[in-house]
């Protein structure tokens, strides 16, 4: 994985000061939305509105997202004390290789991406395979607000308000066998739409490919994305559909999923199979333990500029350790990085 820190000073001075929202931690899986915390978003219009979110470039979102976002479920999930990256930092500073190297390429050549129409394919270790029209996938499930801190394993960081909904709820319906163990996830190969596909960044084995332990893939703060900042996904950012995990390491969030596979046995992912030595399968947010090339112990939250490098530490599993750590219980995190 590429780290480009001299690339800090791309933000201009005029994106340092964030659109500060401010809001309060809700109950982890806590059914009441507070008033008091939505009477505090600024420039808030009306639920449904995309302008929940100041500068969001409206999207062609399709009809089945509106009513899904109609009955939406806003902040299910926040952060405390922590102000939401702009929009336009969260989808032009992105890491999507099928679209090129560089952090600006994905919102550069994005638009050639084709979402609709699109379909996912959940097989493998389960009594239900299937293969969904996107809109069917999506629609027995309410949509969650989940502000989550995303942090990449190159030591910058952002938080971003997704609207998803939890893995769980589709393993469960689908019927994992007794032998799923793992859950293997893979991005759509199409290197006609895909520039990095067919281009010199050919060291990765297309499609990309992610997975998770069939427990990690449970747990109630793991989601399936299909939009952020009150829209639909743009495609920098893995439209229609992406992973998002946010006590891991970026580079676990898989975006524009295409298939989700229950496996007996732990799957290969990209960036392992690239360079084990570095990225490893659990990829937990750890400070404590360096990748080989520099330290954890900090990360750049954007808006980072050159005078204002808004450097913070590093919380251990990105800040979640009193939801997740017990998934880890008695499990050696420096070998199992
Ligand atoms: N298919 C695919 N998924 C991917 C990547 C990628 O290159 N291809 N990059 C990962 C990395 S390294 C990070 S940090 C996050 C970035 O998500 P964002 O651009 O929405 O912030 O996406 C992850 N998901
Ligand atoms: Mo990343």
């Amino acid at each position: 994985m590429l780290i480009k820190l001299s690339r800090s000073s791309e933000c201009k001075a005029s994106e340092i000061t964030p659109e500060s929202i401010y809001l309060s931690r809700r109950a982890l899986m806590g059914g009441s939305l507070a008033a008091l915390a939505l009477g505090a978003l600024p420039g808030r219009v009306g639920a449904a509105e995309v302008s929940r979110y100041a500068d969001v470039q409206a999207g062609h979102a399709p009809a089945w997202f509106a009513d899904k976002l109609a009955a939406a479920h806003w902040q299910a999930v926040t952060v405390k004390d922590e102000a939401i990256t702009p929009f336009k930092d969260a989808t032009h500073y992105n890491n999507f290789y099928e679209f090129g190297p560089d952090k600006g390429d994905p919102a550069a050549n994005g638009e050639s991406l084709k979402t609709e129409p699109w379909s996912v394919v959940v097989d493998g270790e389960v009594g239900k395979p299937g293969r969904y029209a996107l809109e069917d996938f999506v629609k027995p499930y309410q949509l969650e607000e989940r502000i989550y801190r995303l942090r990449c394993v190159e030591a910058w960081s952002m938080v971003i308000p997704w609207l998803g909904f939890p893995l769980a709820q589709i393993l469960k319906q689908v019927e994992p066998t007794s032998r799923a163990r793992y859950v293997r996830f893979e991005t759509l190969k199409d290197p006609e739409r895909m520039p990095g596909q067919r281009s010199g960044f050919a060291l990765i084995d297309w499609p990309y490919r992610e997975g998770l332990r069939l427990d990690e893939a449970m747990h109630p703060l793991a989601i399936l994305a299909v939009g952020m900042y009150g829209r639909e996904l743009p495609n920098q950012n893995g439209a229609p559909l992406r992973l998002v995990v946010p006590w891991k390491y970026g580079f676990k969030s898989i975006k524009s999923i295409v298939r989700i596979s229950l496996v007996a046995e732990q799957p290969g992912t990209t960036w392992q199979g690239l360079a084990p030595d570095e990225y490893g399968f659990y990829a937990n947010v750890n400070p404590t333990v360096d990748h080989p090339r520099w330290s954890q112990a900090r990360e750049r939250r954007l808006p980072s500029g050159l005078f204002s490098p808004n450097v913070r530490e590093t919380q251990m599993f990105n800040g979640y350790a009193d939801e997740v750590a017990s998934l880890y219980a008695g499990l050696d995190l420096r070998k199992n990085y």
